[in-house]
């Protein structure tokens, strides 16, 4: 609504100031609308004109209909509100100079935008050194014909152990060594939250639901109850693999896993098996593949290889053939061991990341500190 001037009937020093403060408002108002030179006029006008704006009827409506004994107080309100209006219609006049120039959008864009200023950068980030060995290592089992399979980071018992064949009482499942989810313990052991502690359980989950043959690689963050140190992370990254099929043999794993590594590290590498143990295969083994930095000679220089320990080996994954005793869980869905066989495999991404980086902290890979990451850049 707009703004007009009312009738005084209370003339104490507090109804003035509400008074006045409400017709400054509604002045303040009015003046952050005009948009054009022909606006600025009609505004001066209503505001200043001398027969009727609204400073000459506030002038004959308070000051003349005030009673004697509040004539002094009600002229200096006046005057106030006088100088403070006149402010407001003068302060359009200045920037009224931009409407003279041209009514035109374009016109007050040019008054608003200069150009002399400096642009704002935004410069592009780069890769982080774990997603980038992630997504390369995702992309050699691709070429391959493998799918990508993801899932939860908060799993069950059951997922995460017992249809990985775990024994009841494996050290793994103590609190040392998982991260539980509170409050869990009415709850039969199988059914209890913890947060994942391998990708594995995305491999039974897969095998739920698909049939066999099946070629997956699954890629996700996973937790151990580790403190943090140099090559140790509470939480960190892996990729599994699984092939199932019939017929699927040891000389499948070790010639898959081996063109895997030459993709990877360079087609000079060579690869070396050697039996290990898991709860999830049998037989089991750890890959071992050419020191990349090295190359096998186990010195730099006259300096030891820090990284194979002067083996001239370096671990890089655990495998094995997928044990009867899981299938078994995932029978009934065409899994089962008299007909079928498939080989597994693990590797952890972020000690994969500091090998190929040659970075020798985990801990950096999680600090964003940009000093750090901008040497990815
Ligand atoms: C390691 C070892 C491995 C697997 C993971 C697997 C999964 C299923 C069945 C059998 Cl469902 N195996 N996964 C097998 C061997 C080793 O990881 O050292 N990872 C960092």
């Amino acid at each position: 609504m707009a703004y007009t001037v009312p009738k005084l009937t209370d003339y104490s020093a507090a109804a003035l100031e509400k008074a006045a403060d409400e017709c400054v408002g509604a002045c303040a108002g009015e003046a952050a609308e005009v948009r054009s030179e022909a606006e600025r006029k009609a505004f001066r006008d209503r505001w200043l004109a001398r027969k009727n704006g609204i400073l000459t009827q506030i002038n004959d409506l308070w000051l003349k209909g005030a009673p004697k004994e509040a004539k002094r107080d009600v002229g200096q309100t006046v005057n106030e509100l006088k100088a403070k209006i006149t402010d407001l219609v003068d302060g359009r006049r200045n920037v009224s100079d931009s409407f003279e120039f041209s009514d035109s959008v374009s016109a007050r864009v040019a008054a608003a935008v200069d150009i002399s200023l400096p642009g704002i950068r935004r410069p592009i980030g780069a890769e982080h050194p774990v997603m980038r060995t992630w997504r390369e290592i995702v992309s050699v089992f691709q070429k391959l014909g493998y799918s990508v399979a993801e899932g939860p980071v908060v799993e069950t018992d059951y997922y995460n152990f017992e249809a990985l064949n775990f024994p009841p009482n494996h050290p793994a499942r103590d609190t040392q060594d998982t991260l539980f989810i509170a409050g869990q313990q009415a709850k039969p052991q199988r059914e209890r939250l913890l947060l994942r502690t391998h990708t594995s359980p995305v491999q039974i989950r897969t095998m739920e639901k698909m049939r066999p043959p099946i070629r997956i690689v699954i890629p996700g963050t996973v937790h151990r109850n580790d403190p943090p140190d140099a090559s140790h992370s509470p939480m960190f990254h892996q990729i599994e693999g699984l092939a199932v099929d019939t017929n699927i043999t040891f000389g499948d794993l070790k010639g898959t896993l081996d063109h895997a590594m030459k993709a990877l590290f360079g087609s000079s590498v060579k690869t070396h098996f050697r039996p290990s143990f898991f709860p999830f295969t049998e037989p089991s083994a750890e890959l071992y593949v050419t020191c990349f930095i090295c190359g096998g000679s186990g010195k730099r220089g006259a300096e030891p290889c820090r990284p194979c320990k002067q083996t001239g080996w370096i671990e890089v994954l655990g495998c094995g053939m997928v044990d009867p005793n899981v299938f078994e869980f995932v029978k009934d869905n065409g899994y089962d061991p008299q007909k079928v066989s498939g080989f597994a495999f693990g590797m952890g991404v972020d000690r994969l990341a500091l090998l190929k980086y040659g970075v020798d902290d985990i801990q950096l890979f999680f600090q964003g500190d940009v000093r750090f990451l901008q040497q990815f850049g």
